[in-house]
């Protein structure tokens, strides 16, 4: 059981948990702006790269945040195995159940955003977005897609599905008031990563 399990961190899967996706039927679409055609991984040649593990908070604007070991291929690492044309500024990600958030490719160059696979030792269970999401700690966490299927490299943002609800593109975390999980009290966080506590 991985640590966001023991910790009952809220589930969030708007449309729905997708059914049937294991590691060993699992594959990732990339296409959009690339040079060299669209391409496809398996979960086998995504662990066949090379594995970071992150100490960091994912961050809800709903008023919650939680600390873990989360592991998989740094952003910047997995980029090297694309031909990525000069015009993609931007990369949207599906799941699927076809939510979709974009991020820019320089926001996503941070060194702990991470295509996710594990958590503290343990695999990703698809309730947490396994058996592959997006890890991106100084976004709101709407911008860290589960369950992902697809990324889309394209030349602008293309609003998501809770950006098309209100929440902001940017998701630049905002000062506020949020439920640390791993502790069960509220705290005050001033804005940008929480690495506050
Ligand atoms: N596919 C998909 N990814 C998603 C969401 C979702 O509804 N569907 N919710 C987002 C939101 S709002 C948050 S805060 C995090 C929560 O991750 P967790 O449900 O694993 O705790 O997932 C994000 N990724
Ligand atoms: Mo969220």
């Amino acid at each position: 059981m991985s640590i966001l399990n023991e910790l009952e961190t809220p589930i969030f899967y708007a449309e729905g948990m997708p059914r049937g996706v294991t590691a060993g039927n699992y594959t990732l679409a990339v296409d959009g702006l690339l040079t060299d055609g669209p391409r496809s991984f398996t979960f086998a040649d995504i662990e066949a790269m090379p594995l970071t593990t992150v100490n960091a908070r994912l961050t809800s604007v709903s008023g919650w945040t939680v600390r873990a070991d989360w592991q998989g291929v740094r952003f910047v690492d997995f980029l090297t195995h694309l031909a990525v044309d000069p015009h993609a500024s931007h990369v949207n990600f599906t799941s699927f159940g076809r939510y979709t958030t974009c991020v820019p490719l320089d926001v996503l160059r941070y060194e702990k955003v991470l295509v996710c696979y594990r958590v503290g030792g343990e695999h990703l269970e698809l309730e947490y977005g396994g058996p592959v999401r997006m890890f991106i700690p100084h976004l709101w966490g709407y911008k860290s897609c589960k369950g992902l299927a697809r990324m889309t490299f394209t030349d602008r943002t293309m609003l998501g599905f809770w950006e098309t609800r209100g929440y902001t593109d940017r998701a630049e975390i905002e000062p506020g008031r949020t439920l640390d999980i791993n502790s069960g009290e509220t705290r005050t966080i001033r804005g940008g990563e929480v690495t506050e506590f």
